[in-house]
């Protein structure tokens, strides 16, 4: 327990965690089961290419979002690039550019431009006011993301893209598992994308997944997956090679089967975080709601850094030091990345919530792997911290470091 800002590592503390607390470590389901799947696919040498265990994964995806069509893949950003391209988007792409690079990326990549919109600072997704603002005669489409499993405002982007016939496609990366409005994220738009990355909610290793009712749709992209073969010897598009692993799946298929402690775990975490964390100056939980079905995978925090006395960053070095990693996403935003930064050099100007919210955004560690120990110390120093912003942010502003001190 540290009891004053001496005791913090950045000024020669002892720091906190002697194995270090990430954002993103894996949740991992019933090993055995997963190692039995294994010994089944070596047993059977079927290893890829719409294996028995992808096609079970597939369908078990597809009854949880309550959808036609779950095609798997290896992972979200070739699953984005592949919907984008079997939905016939060119020209122009709406996106916010809160979000992880990929969604911008699986665009340009194919040479569509994305439009960054900009957020909303309340639920951190797209605006569609701002939507509307951005068609032009080259706009083709809008991809909404629903960021840290809270959905967009998807009926006011339908509206948007039915009256402006344009495709709407949702990178649902961070929200397999949730709800928008009472309805499964996953049903939305013409299509969906999960992610089913080491880091995510549920993983498979590296995976992916689109989910759509458009039965077109879903054969174009089975065939574009597997390099546009219709069948042996017959290419009917030009393809790649998006096809998820037979033991992908079986890690997938595993998880599947830890899912509802894998919730549990979280909303605990998020519970504990929001009791611990009530109060401190500046420092606000984002909230979930929770008449939603929510996987409770982000543990995400605005920092006012006026009401705090100290800045976001200068927080962050804190808890590094104390062996918490936690994380600035989606610091800077897309349009400050490249290529975005060179082709857009003002978009800047258009994003102010989005400026705003990667200057404020924090986000903790949570997950199976984080012990509830581990989160009630993580919020004692950032009390510690926080409660002594002024001193603690002067401090570290006039240099006085762990290593400044030993020099
Ligand atoms: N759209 C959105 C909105 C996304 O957030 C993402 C991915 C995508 C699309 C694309 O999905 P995929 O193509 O990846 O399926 C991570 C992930 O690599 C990325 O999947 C994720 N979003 C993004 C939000 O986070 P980094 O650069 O922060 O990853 P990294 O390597 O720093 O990992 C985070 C932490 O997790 C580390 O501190 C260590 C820990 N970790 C990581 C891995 C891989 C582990 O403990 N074990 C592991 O196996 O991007």
């Amino acid at each position: 327990m540290k009891r004053d800002v001496n005791d913090l590592a950045i000024f020669g503390g002892i720091p906190a965690f002697a194995e270090k607390l990430h954002v993103g470590r894996p949740n991992i389901g019933d090993r055995e089961r997963l190692l039995e799947r294994i010994n089944d696919i070596i047993d059977r040498r079927w290893l890829t290419n719409n294996g028995q265990y992808v096609r079970e994964f597939e369908r078990s995806i597809a009854e949880i979002v309550g959808v036609k069509h779950c095609v798997a893949m290896c992972n979200a950003t070739v699953a984005l690039e592949i919907v984008i391209r079997a939905a016939g988007l060119h020209g122009e792409v709406i996106v916010p550019s809160f979000t992880f690079v990929a969604t911008a990326h699986a665009l340009q990549w194919q040479e569509i431009t994305p439009v960054f919109c900009d957020v909303d600072p309340r639920t951190h997704t797209i605006d569609p006011l701002q939507v509307e603002r951005m068609i032009t005669p080259r706009t083709t489409g809008i991809i909404g993301v629903h960021l840290w499993g809270r959905g967009c405002d998807v009926e006011a982007l339908a509206d948007i893209a039915r009256t402006h016939n344009l495709a709407l496609l949702f990178d649902a990366a961070h929200s397999f598992g949730c709800s928008q409005d009472g309805r499964m994220i996953g049903g939305f738009g013409d299509a969906e994308v999960f992610s089913f990355h080491a880091t995510k909610f549920l993983n498979s290793f590296e995976g992916g997944a689109v989910v759509t009712n458009d039965d077109i749709l879903a054969a174009k992209m089975r065939r574009m997956k597997n390099f546009g073969f219709a069948d042996y010897d017959n290419v009917d598009y030009i393809g790649t090679n998006g096809k998820m692993s037979e033991i992908a799946a079986a890690m997938g298929l595993t998880s599947l089967e830890s899912l509802d402690g894998f919730i549990a775990t979280n909303y605990g975490n998020y519970k504990q975080y929001q009791r611990e964390l009530e109060g401190i100056p500046g420092v606000r939980l984002l909230p979930y709601d929770e008449r939603e079905r929510c996987n409770y995978q982000y543990i995400v925090l605005e920092i006012d850094e006026t009401a705090a006395r100290i800045t976001r960053d200068q927080i962050m070095h804190c808890l590094w030091a104390e062996g918490v990693l936690a994380r600035r996403y989606f610091y800077p935003g897309c349009h400050r990345m490249e290529p975005y930064r060179s082709y857009f050099p003002h978009a800047g100007l258009l994003l102010p919530q989005t400026e705003a919210l990667a200057q404020r955004v924090l986000v903790l560690p949570t997950g199976t792997a984080v012990a509830v120990d581990a989160i009630g110390a993580l919020c004692q120093i950032m009390r510690l911290v926080v409660t002594h912003g002024e001193t603690v942010g002067e401090r570290l502003a006039a240099g006085a470091t762990k290593d400044s001190r030993a020099a």
